[in-house]
């Protein structure tokens, strides 16, 4: 299934189970008291983050998720049992967003949200009893649980973002920066998902780099494309191919620059790269130029990225 970090589900509590209504009739008892026992209450939908669940895809088809109802409050006051709560697992980093706002986001393994309380439960008839009202047959149904359509958005906890136009070399830097095993092709929009490998630091901690495709030739951002993800990046890698002269590089950055400007963090860091390039000869336009067939240039890359993870991380 292709990786999607969008969707769309409805949620519904649990019905709350119905109030029982019912006389105890035992024999040589000429007339038993009410014992209509209490509905239970309704499950509640409940989101949960869960590190072995990695993107959205399986809610293309699980659309619809309902809580168990409570069950009936039965002869004898046996209330009713409540109903088991229904867990939406979600990858760490989902947002969870009500009418176009968001109402939260489980952000680490285990985090949960209730996004749909289940009903009451209903109230037997044995409650109703009194001095004065000794056979009551009133009840309370159970209420309906809360439904509603949520949107599930999400973002993924990549340290550094590679961005750039169609054909760039965004996939063959991921490869040369982390030896991940990416699609690289010279044509563009090879590169239909991110791609992932991790940057290992002199600590042996990993940091996770992604190729985002997302920017069409034309530096419009693609409906497909998942150019949204940088929003978490603490580095971001632009690539920019030192061996096109035309539109002219500063003109390229600025189309990439302005797709990406409504995710990117402000605190980012930006490090453009020419790709394509001749590393002892980096263009006036770029920080660093790299040759990521070759190899040249990437163990300064690879510095340079480590270095501004440790000033954003401080
Ligand atoms: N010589 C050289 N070739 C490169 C370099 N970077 C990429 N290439 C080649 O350029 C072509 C395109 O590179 P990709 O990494 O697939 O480009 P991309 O930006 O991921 O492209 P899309 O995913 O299609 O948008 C491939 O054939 C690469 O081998 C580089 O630094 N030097
Ligand atoms: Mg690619």
């Amino acid at each position: 299934m292709p990786f999607t970090d969008r969707a769309r589900i409805h949620v519904e509590g649990g019905h709350g189970g119905e109030g029982g209504l019912s006389f105890r009739r035992e024999a040589r008892v000429p007339k038993g008291g009410p014992d209509g026992g209490n509905g239970g209450r309704g499950g509640d939908v409940i989101i949960v983050a869960d590190d072995q669940v990695t993107d959205l895809s399986r809610f293309r088809h699980a659309v619809h998720h309902k809580a168990e109802a409570g069950s009936n409050g039965e002869r004898r006051i046996r209330h009713g049992r409540q109903g088991a709560d229904s867990e939406i697992h979600v990858p760490p980093g989902t947002r969870i967003i009500r009418d176009d706002a968001v109402i939260a986001e489980v952000r680490k393994s285990g985090d949960r949200v209730t996004v749909a309380r289940g009903g009451n439960g209903g109230v037997g008839n044995r409650v109703f009893r009194s001095s004065t009202h000794q056979a009551p047959r009133e009840t309370v149904p159970g209420g309906s649980g809360e439904a509603t359509w949520l949107a599930l958005e999400l973002r993924l906890p990549i340290e550094v973002a590679i961005v750039g136009l169609p054909n760039s070399g965004k996939s063959a830097l991921l490869v040369a920066l982390t030896g991940a095993a990416a699609s690289v092709a010279p044509y563009p929009h090879s590169t239909r998902e991110p791609a992932f490998g991790p940057l290992v630091d002199e600590d042996l901690e990993i940091h996770v780099i992604a190729d985002l495709p997302g920017v069409a030739a034309d530096g419009q951002q693609r409906q497909d494309g998942f150019l949204s993800q940088c929003e978490r990046a603490d580095v971001i890698l632009h690539c920019v191919d030192a061996s096109l002269e035309e539109p002219p590089a500063p003109d390229r950055i600025a189309m990439v620059d302005q797709a990406i400007a409504e995710f990117a963090s402000e605190r980012a860091q930006r490090i453009v790269v020419a790709t394509f390039g001749d590393p002892s000869q980096a263009p006036t336009w770029a920080d660093l130029a790299v040759d990521s067939v070759d190899g040249r240039g990437i163990p300064d890359l690879q510095a340079a990225v480590i270095g501004a993870l440790g000033v954003t991380a401080r």
